[in-house]
């Protein structure tokens, strides 16, 4: 097993104390998840909120009740990965694509549990890896236009859909210097969904995994 998966197991591991049994839980997207969703059947979880297709239909296979957002109220905990994550836990979500409804569920949770391995840490966010921002599909060149005029470098996700039936426009070189303002202006472009920048709602709790073992910060 590769220090990165061991890593990932290790943090998923860590998660498993922000759970409470008879809780309806918050359950992220990718292969940090994937580590923890492996763990869930142990646990006596009242259901799941899941945020994609895709964790919905692992947790169903491993006999999990899954709940409808709209009908679980506030959740109490969410937990997630992440692309990117600065000092002040402040994110970039969306490399699998699902960060729309990832957003959704973190909202609607009073604590977001964020989970990473060492190398998701970052000095600024948006440097090495992309901005991903859901669009409509109809609005695609047009969003396109407008990211370049603020200094991004808008690449068509190829043989992408999201869960919503919209594109991503993964944007490179955009200035996340300021993640909120940021994560604001790309919210007012008309056509855009949502972006992955999560800095107005960032993460209560990061565990991040490292050689030496797992770190909580607040
Ligand atoms: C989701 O999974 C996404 O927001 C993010 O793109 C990705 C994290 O990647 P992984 O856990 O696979 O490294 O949380």
């Amino acid at each position: 097993m590769s220090d990165q998966q061991a890593q990932k197991q290790a943090a998923a591991k860590a998660a498993l104390s922000y759970i409470e049994d008879g809780m309806i839980l918050g359950v992220g997207t990718g292969s940090t998840v994937n580590c923890l969703i492996e763990l869930l059947p142990q646990l006596k979880l009242a259901g799941a909120v899941a945020s994609s297709q895709v964790t919905e239909d692992k947790l169903r296979a491993l006999g999990i009740e899954i709940v409808d957002l709209n009908f679980a109220g506030t959740l109490d905990v969410y937990i997630d990965g992440a692309d990117e994550v600065n000092e002040h836990l402040q994110l970039i979500k969306g490399g699998g694509g699902a960060l729309t409804r990832e957003k959704i569920v973190a909202a609607a949770s009073n604590k977001f549990i964020c989970m990473v391995d060492e190398s998701k840490s970052v000095e600024i966010l948006g440097r090495a890896f992309p901005v991903p921002i859901e669009v409509l599909p109809q609005a695609r060149s047009y969003v396109a236009r407008q990211l370049a005029r603020l200094g991004g470098d808008p690449v068509y996700r190829d043989d992408f859909v999201t869960d919503y039936g919209n594109v991503i426009l993964d944007t490179y070189d955009l200035d996340v210097s300021n993640p909120i303002a940021l994560e604001k202006e790309l919210n007012n472009i008309v056509g855009v969904v949502c972006n992955g920048i999560f800095a107005a709602n960032q993460a209560d709790v990061l565990l991040k995994a490292g050689s030496n073992g797992v770190i909580t910060l607040t």
